[in-house]
């Protein structure tokens, strides 16, 4: 069997002009989620399955956020139902331990997750990092309008390289424990009156309930699910299960689909 020889300038000729048809496309969107744990990819799904322009924006080089640590790196999490309908509904393998309570394989779950959002049409982009959203404000107050883009690369290196801005119709924060987008709204938005209070102690399904409630809309324009919303919350943290993430990143979906249809 003879290998194909590529040469090196087709390789990246092939590589830019491909990447910048994307971006270019990228440049107004949908919606742009802010993280790719289960509540990001979750959400990232239902989304893209709905019709709409999805893109999910993942700091790091690897998807599934707080999944691969499963319970303290042992490699299962809980999940209860009635999230066990995503799991099927995403063929991740699951036993049933107890009435209601399913244990995954931690490495199965993001496989599954994050290739039923891409199958369903979002775009997930690695490695890059969002700094802080695009505002306007008018007569009838102020709309979160955008998110503000960073390689992770540039901002580790501290050097000072001024970013790029996309615009969408929706933003969600599901970057987790930080709730990091939340968080720089309530710095540099004070007039959207969001607090960042953090989580409380453990307190497994109280945390899983509430997180759900309060999964949704936070300001116009930027919404929250997964972890995030504890933070806002000030709610209970959970430890590995993972029925609220994936229930909140459907909800969420949920919320901004009627709104982007009935607007
Ligand atoms: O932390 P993460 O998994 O958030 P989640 O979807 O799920 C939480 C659970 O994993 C777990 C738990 C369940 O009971 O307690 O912790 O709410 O995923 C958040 C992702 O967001 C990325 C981060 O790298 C992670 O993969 N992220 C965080 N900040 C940014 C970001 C940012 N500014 N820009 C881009 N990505």
């Amino acid at each position: 069997m003879s290998i194909k020889e590529v040469a090196e300038e087709v390789i990246t000729r092939y590589i830019l002009r491909k990447s910048l048809e994307d971006w270019i496309d990228f440049v107004e969107r949908d919606v742009v989620i802010v993280g790719a744990g289960p509540a990001g990819l979750s959400a990232a799904k239902y989304l893209a399955q709905a019709g709409f322009k999805t893109l999910l924006i993942e700091r790091k080089l690897s998807f599934g956020g707080g999944i691969g640590g499963g319970g303290m790196l042992f490699h299962k999490v809980i999940i209860e139902s009635p999230a066990d309908e995503i799991i099927r509904e995403i063929k991740c393998h699951y036993e049933e331990v107890e009435n209601g309570i399913y244990i995954v394989d931690s490495a199965e779950l993001i496989a599954k997750l994050a290739s039923a959002a891409i199958d369903a049409g979002a775009k997930i982009l690695l490695g890059v990092t969002v700094d802080d959203v695009v505002y306007r404000h008018g007569e009838y107050g102020g709309q979160i309008v955008g998110v503000v883009l960073q390689w992770t690369a540039v901002t580790m290196s501290g050097l000072h390289v001024d970013p790029l801005a996309i615009r969408c119709k929706a933003v969600v924060d599901a970057t987790g424990h930080d709730a990091e987008v939340l968080a720089i709204v309530s710095r540099k938005i004070p007039e959207l009156g969001l607090e960042i209070k953090g989580e409380k102690s453990m307190w497994t399904s109280e945390g899983e309930r509430q997180i759900l409630y309060s999964t949704g809309m936070v300001a116009p324009g930027l919404y929250v699910a997964g972890m995030a919303v504890a933070a806002l919350k000030q709610t209970p943290r959970m430890g590995p299960i993972f029925g609220s993430m994936l229930l909140s990143g459907r909800k969420v979906a949920e919320e901004i689909i009627s709104r982007l249809r009935t607007s």
